[in-house]
């Protein structure tokens, strides 16, 4: 018997999967070949759609064929229409569910004129979501690290939560914009998650069961540290033979629970994480412990290349964060196993609203790279603020990508927890859709994206408010990135929490972020002529354009360059008259916006429509303090006012 449709309790949002998103193809007589756990869901789908909107399954005449030939693993399905028929074929359950959803995306479209057959297939064969979820409620960071939409959704009262039905829900929500791996916890591992590994996996196995038929594996963070913390040795050295056991011994265990794990994520010496460093091991050591002991059972370990010295002295200039990642990890290209998959972080230092494409993406060719994006907004509004990443995500993937993408997989932070809206900001759950139509086309067009999840959520939406949805999310990023942090310098957040402005939060601190902003100036110096030498990590033309301020783009002049208040950018303003301009305008945007959100009430509903307009408030209040913050600080550091004479305090 099939699993029925997960069912949504009263209030919570269906995202991108109303009712009537099924409409085309459940008025429709739909005919399903093939057999398999999950043939059986898209069974299972395709009759509740037909039970809503009175098509039926046949076994003869359909307007519509689902069919899956054999049981391979493969996740491509061939799309046609032809004589009045649609047929979908895929070789395999996975392909079938990518490709009925792909259907449903296409709405009544998916039914008219001729379709020469076209097959789909994701660029990438993993593109998974890490969950920053503890088990335990964390004194400091709380239930979710960095989590703005509630408590977890899988962990509740101290272990995974009883009642499953949302989590398979969450798995229905992946699997139709196209994400296939979940990591249900923290990379911060603390000492109650640490023992999922071992005599708690009967909570990762239920969560696996509940995710698996919507084809995502599921995935575990594990500490370094597990032989000591768990298993009792003295020692956790990847190269120590009873180490070595243990995790074979701890991995064979995890998989006959859960036979088709995923594997591994590991956090190691960053942070104050436990790693191979403290044996005198390398980070290839260390991860290449865990992949043999994942890989008789066809698991992989992402091993996080988040690694940096968070306890830097702000006095020593010698010393740039944003070089940490490649300087640890390219001396070790070749020498990871082949199931080890270096997880590299999209920018050098930490999911700054812009930052350039770490360099280390694609200075790894013989390392299979996952690239991490981060959905969850800590540092772009915390699903307070309006941040609609696609454009930014785009720019990354495209990034190096003309002759094949420099990646082999794609990870984004979750930003989901259990608020009935799933994301916090309803207007969030778009990052989610985009991030995983994204992992399945790097080149896709965010805008596209974009309409497609308008569409999806919003089925029959008048002209009117697909067109406000689309002005209030279009150019969040780009909004966002002018009321905070200018010109790619990053951080100037409060400490601690990251929300809100403070432009000297970290000018003294340990952990690596500077602005150096000073009367003269202000900017990071990574040339190679007089500066740390990061413009060097990247290879041609970008080690030369960003290299010199003339060639550098405005964007992220003041990542590369220390340079004056009066200097010019290519848009022909100065850097200061640039910091004001771009402030103003960015709190008129959010303005705007707000104003585009009011004239929608009435068309969205209520409860959405509340939520939302709750948060603009709270946005443009936050925007206005950063923009007078940043403002009267470079007013008062420089001396130099504005031209066009608005009130800076
Ligand atoms: O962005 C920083 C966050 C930490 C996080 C860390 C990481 C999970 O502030 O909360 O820890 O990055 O990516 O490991």
């Amino acid at each position: 018997m099939p699993l029925p449709v997960p069912v949504l309790s009263e209030g919570v949002d269906p995202a991108w999967l109303p009712e009537e998103a099924f409409r085309a193809v459940g008025g429709r007589r739909v005919l399903i070949r093939g057999s398999g756990p999950l043939v059986e869901t898209v069974h299972a789908e395709a009759a509740q759609a037909c039970a809503r909107f009175g098509g039926s399954l046949v076994s003869d005449d359909p307007d519509v064929v689902l069919e899956s030939t054999g049981e391979d693993g493969s996740e491509a399905f061939t799309l046609g229409h032809r004589d009045g028929r649609t047929t979908v074929t895929a070789s395999g359950g996975r392909g079938l569910l990518y490709g009925f959803f792909h259907v449903v995306r296409l709405g009544e479209a998916a039914f008219r004129g001729e379709r020469h057959p076209e097959t789909h297939r994701p660029a990438v064969a993993v593109r998974m979501l890490d969950h920053w979820d503890n088990v335990a409620v964390h004194p400091v960071m709380g239930q979710v690290e960095r989590g703005y939409a509630g408590g977890s959704l899988f962990w509740a009262d101290g272990r995974a939560r009883g009642d499953l039905e949302r989590v398979r829900a969450y798995g229905r929500l992946l699997a139709a914009c196209g994400i296939n791996a979940v990591a249900v916890n923290n990379v911060n591992v603390h000492a109650t998650e640490a023992r999922l590994l071992t005599d708690r996996i009967g909570e990762v196995t239920d969560l696996a069961g509940a995710l698996r038929p919507y084809g995502i594996r599921t995935h575990l963070s594990v500490t370094f540290a597990a032989p000591m913390v768990l298993g009792g040795l003295e020692t956790a050295d990847p190269l120590d033979e009873g180490v070595r056991r243990w995790w074979a011994g701890a991995t064979a265990r995890v998989y006959e629970a859960i036979p088709d794990f995923g594997g591994y994520v590991v956090k190691a010496d960053s942070e104050g994480q436990p790693g191979p460093f403290a044996y005198g091991r390398s980070h290839a050591d260390g991860a290449n412990m865990l992949a043999a002991a994942l890989q008789p059972h066809g698991g992989t370990v992402h091993w996080r290349a988040f690694v940096y010295d968070h306890r830097q002295d702000w006095r020593d200039r010698t010393t740039d964060r944003a070089r940490a990642a490649y300087d640890h990890f390219v001396p070790l290209d070749g020498a990871f196993a082949p199931n080890a998959v270096l997880q590299v972080k999209h920018g050098p230092m930490d999911f700054q609203v812009r930052e350039p494409v770490s360099p280390l993406v694609s200075a790894m060719s013989h390392t299979p790279v996952a690239v991490e994006l981060q959905a969850t907004q800590e540092y772009t509004g915390q699903q307070q603020h309006v941040c609609w990443l696609g454009p930014m995500w785009s720019e990354v993937l495209r990034f190096g990508a003309e002759d094949g993408l420099p990646f082999e997989e794609l990870v984004a932070v979750s930003n989901v927890g259990d608020d009935p809206f799933w994301t916090g900001h309803p207007l969030a759950q778009a990052n989610l859709y985009t991030f995983g139509r994204l992992a399945w086309r790097p080149d896709a067009d965010p805008g596209a994206v974009l309409d497609e999840w308008i569409g999806l959520s919003f089925p029959d939406a008048p002209r009117r408010l697909a067109g406000g949805l689309r002005r209030v999310l279009a150019g969040s990023w780009r909004t966002y990135e002018k009321y905070t942090a200018p010109l790619g310098v990053g951080f100037m957040v409060q400490p601690g929490h990251h929300y809100g402005p403070s432009v000297d939060g970290y000018e003294y601190s340990p952990w690596g972020t500077y602005h150096f902003a000073d009367r003269d100036g202000i900017g990071v110096d990574r040339s190679r002529a007089t500066g740390t030498g990061y413009t060097g990590q990247y290879t041609k033309p970008w080690d030369e354009v960003y290299e010199s301020p003339e060639t550098c783009p405005d964007e992220l002049l003041l990542f590369f360059h220390h340079v004056p208040y009066g200097h010019v950018l290519k848009s022909g303003s100065t850097v200061i008259q640039h910091i004001y301009d771009t402030h103003f305008e960015g709190v008129e945007e959010v303005e705007t916006a707000r104003e585009v959100w009011d004239s929608l009430a009435g068309l969205v509903a209520p409860a959405r429509h509340a939520r939302v307009a709750e948060r603009y408030e709270e946005q443009l209040g936050s925007a206005r303090e950063w923009r007078d913050q940043i403002n009267s600080y470079f007013f008062r550091k420089s001396g130099v006012p504005d031209e066009r004479g608005r009130t800076i305090h």
